[in-house]
């Protein structure tokens, strides 16, 4: 989110034609208003929770030992990890770490995560924004969570049997890969939205060329994580979402001036929000009408394409006031509603009519002022949507259908404005992103949190607010204020009936050979290699030491045999940054050269047990 230019709104709303619904407006906004009788938050400072209650009580609350309600799946922003919350409780119950080395899980430290790292690319960073869960018949299935890195182009796969990821695709022609959202009902697809324009091939041959510049929709399969086919687009991209029938996904943008300043990019007072045709694309790649760039094929969906000529485009652009940011499609699949940002406008896009208009922009149904610097939305199972407000710091919530009703620009289907602290970008209803939304709970991923909590030093936390929304006639109500380290994005608010995690590793689900007691084994394969077998229990491991030359190259393969789940050992070597973490039954494999000789104590770094202290082994590296 670009908070500079957000500041400065584009106040002058542009009227858009409304369509053929023009003619039912007059007596629509009667409806919306009688929405607003008996809310008495409505647009006044009353219940807007100045001060806010950050402690959570009454019936939000959940006791010690009780368990949540949803599972939420928070993004990390550039810490490159996903954390996992409980919601109502806001309790952070887990991170999975994605485009980072992380030493308490060990990820990168083994051979499996290290080579899931290096395939992608092998930085040492990611920013993650998007975190989406995949869905059968357009509700979780709790197979897989998808999460894009918008710094270097990636989308990434994390397995929700094990909350561990097991996939990075290193997207090629993209730059700063930003939505990331699937092909509903089924996952058909995942989608990653190329934002920044690059040259295609972006290998040095085309920079001072701007026509060269592109940015694409990247379609991958979700099984073999493979790119399938890109499409090029006019202007940039940002969020994305799908419909919910599996024919349309739509991205919004900004720069459709095609610009590499802030200026330039900022200039006209239109953007798009592009809706792809699926199906059409599919059939484009299957007739071959596609340019192959770095192994992909990548369809011309820019608006000068032959292929966007005819009745059946791969690309329709419809007009929006210049640079939308969020797009969500609304549960009853009829609405992809693009957030305005730098205009105080939310545009109502109908998926049916995108189908049947021959202008795209006929196809816009409604267009409600919601307030200034609207990021995203999310909704309820009845009818309404949520609207952050970034520059406002408040949560606008409307009446989608009221809005389709409404003139363009006009406020009437607003609700209620509840105050947030500070600057939301996201936010997140419960199940919000399925055809199914629970309608209870929502939360706010405010940017600032200012003076909400203890002063940390000059890096402060960011501040996610839990709201209960059931009730419409007493309003938002503010539940809970969590401190975040930097920084949420997005995030996937799920049932904790449909997910469900191992308690303890299947080895079927590893490729490498569980090592059982008594089967232990050193092998010096030749005059520089040692292959060590060996498990862990509680209190030791197979060796109580193990002597290598130094200048060896030292495998170890390494299981836990415990059984019983939450029993997690480690194996720990100092001064040789080597550090595996081993959940039950799992085996994890680790290969460093012993360069300097010494005595390395290696231990356990998961207090396991009483003995735990003393769950150690030498190793012993002899000088040459
Ligand atoms: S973006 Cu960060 S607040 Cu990646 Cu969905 Cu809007
Ligand atoms: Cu095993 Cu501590």
């Amino acid at each position: 989110t670009d908070a500079t230019a957000a500041r400065r709104p584009n106040l002058d709303l542009p009227r858009l034609e409304v369509g053929r619904r023009d003619f039912m407006k007059a007596g629509a906004a009667v409806g919306a208003m009688t929405g607003l009788a008996g809310c008495t938050s409505v647009l006044s400072d009353e219940g807007n929770g100045g001060g806010g209650s950050s402690g959570g009580s009454g019936e939000h609350a959940v006791a010690p030992g009780e368990h949540d309600e949803y599972y939420g799946f928070l993004s990390g922003g550039h810490t490159g990890e996903i954390r996992v919350v409980g919601i109502p409780s806001m309790r952070e119950l887990m991170r999975i770490p994605v485009f980072q080395t992380e030493s308490a899980r060990g990820f990168g430290h083994d051979a499996k995560s290290s080579e899931v790292l290096e395939e992608g690319g092998g930085y040492t960073w990611g920013d993650t924004h998007h975190p989406r869960v995949s869905q059968t018949d357009n509700d979780y299935d709790g197979r897989w969570l998808f999460v894009n890195d918008k710094a270097n182009g990636r989308m990434a796969r994390v397995d929700l049997e094990y909350f561990e990821t097991d996939a990075i695709t290193n997207v090629p022609n993209s730059q700063a890969v930003h939505g990331a959202c699937m092909q509903l009902p089924d996952t058909q697809l995942v989608f990653g939205v190329g934002e920044f324009r690059v040259p295609m091939p972006n290998d040095g041959r085309d920079v001072d060329d701007l026509d060269a510049y592109g940015s694409v929709l990247t379609a991958i399969d979700p099984e073999t994580m493979d790119v399938e086919w890109q499409v090029e687009v006019d202007g940039n991209m940002d969020n994305g979402d799908g419909g919910k029938e599996g024919r349309w996904f739509f991205a919004t943008g900004y720069n459709s001036e095609e610009g590499v300043t802030q200026g330039e990019m900022a200039r006209s007072d239109r953007d798009y929000v592009k809706a792809f045709d699926i199906p059409a694309i599919w059939d484009a790649v299957e007739a071959g009408e596609y340019e192959e760039i770095s192994g992909v094929p990548v369809v011309d969906g820019t608006m000068d394409s032959p292929l966007n000529e005819g009745d059946r485009p791969v690309v329709r652009y419809v007009p929006t006031p210049k640079s939308p940011h969020g797009v969500s499609v609304t549960p009853d699949g009829k609405y992809a509603i693009a957030s305005g940002k730098l205009d105080p406008t939310c545009t109502v896009i109908g998926i049916e009519e995108i189908a049947e208009v021959d202008d795209p922009q006929d196809a816009i149904l409604g267009q409600p002022r919601v307030g200034m610097g609207p990021l995203h939305t999310a909704y309820d199972d009845r009818g309404h949507a949520y609207t952050t407000l970034f520059i406002d710091s408040q949560v606008a919530k409307w009446d989608y259908e009221a809005a389709v009703e409404a003139e363009a620009g006009s406020e009437e289907p607003i609700l209620e404005k509840h105050d947030v602290h500070y600057n939301p970008g996201h936010l997140i209803a419960s199940e919000s992103y399925t055809a199914s939304p629970q309608g209870d709970y929502l939360v706010s991923l405010n940017k600032l949190s200012k003076d909400r909590f203890l002063p940390v030093g000059p890096i402060h936390p960011e501040n996610d607010q839990l709201f209960y929304i059931g009730d419409d006639q007493a309003g938002m109500e503010l539940v809970k204020d969590k401190p975040s380290y930097p920084e949420p994005h997005d995030a996937s608010v799920v049932h904790r009936d449909k997910i469900e995690p191992a308690k303890t590793w299947d080895r079927d689900d590893y490729d490498l050979e569980f090592v059982p007691e008594g089967e232990e084994s050193f092998e010096r394969v030749d005059e520089s290699t040692v292959e060590i077998e060996m498990w862990a229990r509680r209190n030791e491991y197979a060796f109580p030491e193990v002597t290598v030359r130094e200048g060896d190259e030292v495998t170890i393969r390494i299981s836990n045999v415990e059984t019983t789940s939450d029993v997690i050992h480690s194996l720990a070597i100092p001064e040789y940054d080597v550090n595996l973490a081993l959940a039950p039954q799992d085996t994890r494999e680790v290969t460093f050269t012993a360069d300097h000789p010494g005595v390395f104590w290696a231990y356990c770094a998961y207090f396991c047990s009483a003995l735990h202290l003393e769950m150690r082994s030498r190793i012993l590296v002899e000088p040459r």
